[in-house]
């Protein structure tokens, strides 16, 4: 059933079936490898805003287009583990801190950073970092600091990577992402909807993380969140069925992999949200905020998962 050898028509095949087909197949899926009623919860925390040097078009924090994000500097080691104590408390089982950096450097920030790790792993939930590129070196140090996931996503497929990103390529996301499962840190690594890509698009990106050599333990599938400055500013994010047809299809080909619902959730309905968990979506980011754009209200999300009897997955829980 896991299979890392995905060819295009395959997926294609899969990609296309009839709507409620499709749905019907990833929700079977999502029975035998996971327990339907649990969703992993996640808490986002922006610790090095803006500044960023990279050109991203959907960005909210690259230096390069003016948007209303303010530049701000490393967080402290205190003011972090305290957001991370009020996201255990709001039942949050992961805390992922994210920098605006184009790549980690070993300085002083790399240090405070691998402290915060620290701090935040002896809380008992599992840290995450998305922090740009790494070494193998610097994946080493951060697995030694007790780093449980990294999050570094592909976005979008090969052939659409330069028309969204032109300061790296493809290959620069990939090869990060080997330094981190050489690390045996948990690999996080999804993309984004609405960037004006193909469904071939999604379809090649859908395969690219299912053919790596283990799936990623997560896929985040994010909707765009236009932001007015960035090249993408008018751009309209996907429709919820193209959100969960994708959500879908990541299930089917990636049976085990934590799928998460991620950013565009706000301008989606309780219905639409409930379609995705259907379609094997099990894990979404709470909190009032994501990095720097609004995300549903906790007490709006503690409603629907209570409607659903959805219960919150615990932290260090091993997949099956
Ligand atoms: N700078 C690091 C990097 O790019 O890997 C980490 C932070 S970056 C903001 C993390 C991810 O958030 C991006 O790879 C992208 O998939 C997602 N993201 C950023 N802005 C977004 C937006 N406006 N809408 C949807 N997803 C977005
Ligand atoms: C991911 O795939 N989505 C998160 C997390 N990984 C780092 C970030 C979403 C950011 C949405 C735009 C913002 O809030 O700036
Ligand atoms: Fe920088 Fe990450 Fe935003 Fe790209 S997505 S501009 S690398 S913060």
């Amino acid at each position: 059933m896991i299979k890392n050898n995905w060819t295009r028509p395959e997926i294609e095949a899969i990609y296309n079936l009839p709507f409620m087909e499709l749905v019907f197949q990833a929700a079977t899926i999502h029975r035998q490898f996971n327990d339907p009623q649990e969703v992993q919860i996640s808490t986002l925390l922006s610790i090095k805003t803006g500044g960023c040097p990279e050109d991203c078009s959907y960005c909210s924090q690259a230096a390069r287009y003016h948007t209303d994000v303010k530049v701000q500097k490393l967080m402290e080691l205190d003011e972090v583990l305290a957001a991370a104590d009020r996201a255990k408390n709001a039942g949050s089982s992961r805390f992922c801190m994210g920098a605006a950096w184009r790549e980690v450097r070993d300085n002083k920030d790399f240090d405070k950073v691998l402290d915060m790790v620290r701090g935040v792993n002896d809380m008992g939930m599992e840290v995450c970092c998305t922090l740009g590129m790494l070494s193998e070196s610097q994946a080493e140090k951060l697995k030694n600091a007790g780093l449980y996931a990294y999050n570094h996503n592909i976005d979008t497929s090969e052939e659409h990577y330069q028309d969204v990103i032109s300061t790296r390529t493809f290959d620069d996301r990939l090869q990060t992402i080997n330094h981190v499962r050489k690390a045996k840190i948990s690999v996080c690594s999804g993309g984004i909807l609405g960037l004006g890509e193909t469904d071939q698009d999604r379809i090649g990106m859908l395969q690219t993380l299912a053919n790596m050599p283990q799936h990623p333990d997560s896929v985040p599938i994010n909707n765009l969140v236009p932001i007015a400055g960035t090249p993408l500013e008018g751009q309209n994010p996907a429709t919820i069925w193209d959100m969960v047809r994708t959500i879908a299809t990541a299930r089917i080909l990636m049976p085990k992999s934590m799928v998460r619902l991620s950013a565009g959730r706000l301008d989606m309905s309780h219905e639409g949200q409930t379609l995705c968990f259907m379609a094997g979506a099990n894990s979404i980011f709470s909190g009032d905020v994501l990095l720097t754009t609004p995300n549903p209200k906790v007490s709006s999300d503690q409603e629907l998962f209570q409607i659903l009897s959805i219960k919150p997955r615990e932290a260090f829980k091993s997949q099956v």
